[in-house]
């Protein structure tokens, strides 16, 4: 279903991606539930294998082996914990769930995976499940090497396998029953719903039929009867970039070319709408467009955003300003993408975000690696978390600032980013009001009553009197600062009787945007 089952008011999640759960169960606690995030997506908890070249890359979590719940993040009493102390805060837990297909075909055969259990990839045996080939859909596909070769074909994107891994025959009985099994497992421990992965590659009748299958949410922290909230990756991943290829080669070779869809890729994210939300991959593109002002794109420009940008309906849209795929170039989106890479043009893009009232949102929590570019592509892309010498990811450690150690980037940690995050809950179902701009890259917006944002992405100056709807009063900005007590660290706005108020921005201050709300008033 569609609705995040979010607590006290909150509205964002936040992907506190390869984290241990130990150290999610003590953010939760220390820091999530204080500052108002409503929930966290956490990596695939369920047993994967472990790659040693690369040596052990992120992506080994998106090849499983079982459905154990024994990972890099931690065995399944350090998860029960972690979920248990995340709910008594009300911070909710989304898993990242990988159903679709099992390890890559050459994934060998050996006790090489997260819990040690033993599987064969060749034979397409995973006796810990157990599935074995009669699971797996070779019968299905119709490709000469079991491969999707063509995007334009939607039974070889659900029946065959994604770059080499062992697609399950989820039509089957069987199969869609150890799935249930393993998400139900998950749902009596405590967590709040599912991302799942690789939507595009399943039918959505499968689909209906594996959440039919699910139970409702654990009333020790949920009332009777709440079901799972459900989002689903639907990306034009690697996906995109082959079905271009291939239309390229049936273009040049004059064949089939009355079958080609050129509107782009036949499987549409709308398929996906009544079984719950999917992922807006055109939104984190055309807002790192807009911000970096490429293809002449402005700020002025989203006073249509959302719906009117041609993105889907905001109700069945999770949206994001860049996920763990196309932060690194491994999903759709590409290099317009703004990352933590380009600090301050990604809080300006997150706290448009986190301002407008379109779709569910996410936050990104990253770690740094060490990027290494080769014409382009970077060669490093599959790096694991920070990691001890024996594999181990190392916990995370937090600065006396409140930043984290150890190379985790903590977004959703820096200021600007929290505190727009608190911005969201406060004017949560207020509408997008008072819009201006100056025909370029200057805009300001209301939500309501209740709230107020003002962006400088010109290379000027901005000085302007503007009509906020807030009630008169000195209000702290929380992009400069924060209001503790009754002072602000920040800039101050004074709003006057008839509601308006002047805001000065420098194109060269560190963060050229303020905003202020009824929580932030002095
Ligand atoms: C997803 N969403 O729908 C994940 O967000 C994305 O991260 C997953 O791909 C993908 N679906 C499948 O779960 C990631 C990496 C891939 C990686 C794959 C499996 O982006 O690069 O493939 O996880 O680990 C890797 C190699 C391939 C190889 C394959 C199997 O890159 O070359 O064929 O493993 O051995
Ligand atoms: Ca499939």
């Amino acid at each position: 279903q569609h609705n995040p089952n979010t607590k006290h008011n909150r509205t964002s999640i936040v992907h506190l991606f390869e984290w241990r759960w130990a150290d999610i169960a003590e953010e939760c606690e220390r820091y999530l539930a204080p500052n108002g995030y409503g929930g966290v997506q956490i990596s695939p908890p369920s047993e994967s294998i472990v790659v040693s070249n690369p040596w052990h890359p992120w992506w080994q979590r998106y090849q499983p082996i079982s459905y154990n719940l024994c990972s890099r993040s931690g065995t399944e009493e350090e998860l029960k914990d972690m979920i248990t102390r995340c709910n008594n805060v009300g911070v909710n837990i989304y898993v990242d769930a990988v159903i679709n297909h099992m390890c890559g075909a050459s994934g060998g055969e050996g006790t090489h995976s997260s819990c040690g259990s033993y599987f064969n990839a060749k034979n397409e045996d995973f006796p810990s499940v157990p599935y074995s080939s009669w699971d797996f859909n070779d019968d299905k596909c119709k490709t000469p090497n079991e491969e999707i070769e063509s995007y334009g074909d939607i039974f070889q994107v659900r029946d065959c396998r994604l770059v080499s891994l062992l697609d399950l025959a989820l039509e089957k009985d069987y199969v869609r029953g150890k799935v249930a099994e393993y998400l139900n497992k998950l749902i009596d421990l405590g967590v709040a719903g599912f991302r799942v992965d690789a939507c595009k590659h399943m039918w959505p009748g499968d689909l209906t039929n594996v959440y039919g299958r699910l139970k409702t949410l654990n009333t020790t922290w949920f009332s009777p009867g709440t079901k799972p909230f459900i989002y689903q990756e639907v990306s034009a991943s690697h996906q995109n970039q082959s079905y271009l290829k291939w239309l390229f080669k049936a273009l040049t070779q004059m064949t089939v070319f009355q079958v080609i869809d050129l509107g782009g890729e036949p499987i549409k994210a709308s398929e996906y709408f009544e079984l719950g939300r999917v992922t807006e991959f055109k939104y984190s593109t055309k807002l790192g467009k807009v911000v970096r002002k490429w293809d002449k794109e402005k700020l002025s420009y989203l006073k249509s955003w959302g719906e009117g940008w041609g993105f889907m309906p905001s109700d069945k849209a999770m949206v994001f300003v860049d996920n763990h795929d196309n932060q690194r170039g491994h999903a759709a989106g590409g290099a317009s993408v703004l990352t933590f890479w380009d600090s301050r043009l990604y809080k300006i893009a997150a706290g448009i975000m986190l301002a407008h009232p379109y779709g569910v949102t996410r936050v990104m929590s990253s770690y740094h690696w060490d990027r290494h570019f080769v014409n382009g592509k970077d060669q490093n892309d599959w790096m694991g978390p920070p990691s001890n010498a024996n594999g181990s990811t190392k916990p995370v450690p937090i600065n006396p600032d409140s930043t984290c150690g150890d190379k985790w980037i903590c977004e959703h940690r820096w200021r600007q980013i929290r505190n727009m995050v608190i911005f969201r809950n406060v004017v949560d179902g207020q509408p997008l009001s008072n819009w201006w701009d100056n025909g370029n890259n200057q805009i300001a917006f209301s939500r309501g009553s209740k709230g107020f944002i003002v962006i400088n992405n010109d290379d000027w100056a901005m000085d302007v009197t503007l009509n906020t709807s807030l009630p008169m009063g000195t209000y702290c900005d929380v992009i400069s600062g924060d209001k503790s007590g009754s002072s602000c660290t920040g800039k101050q706005v004074s709003v006057a009787a008839d509601g308006r108020a002047t805001f000065s921005i420098s194109n060269t201050d560190k963060d050229p945007f303020i905003a202020i709300h009824a929580d932030s008033k002095l």
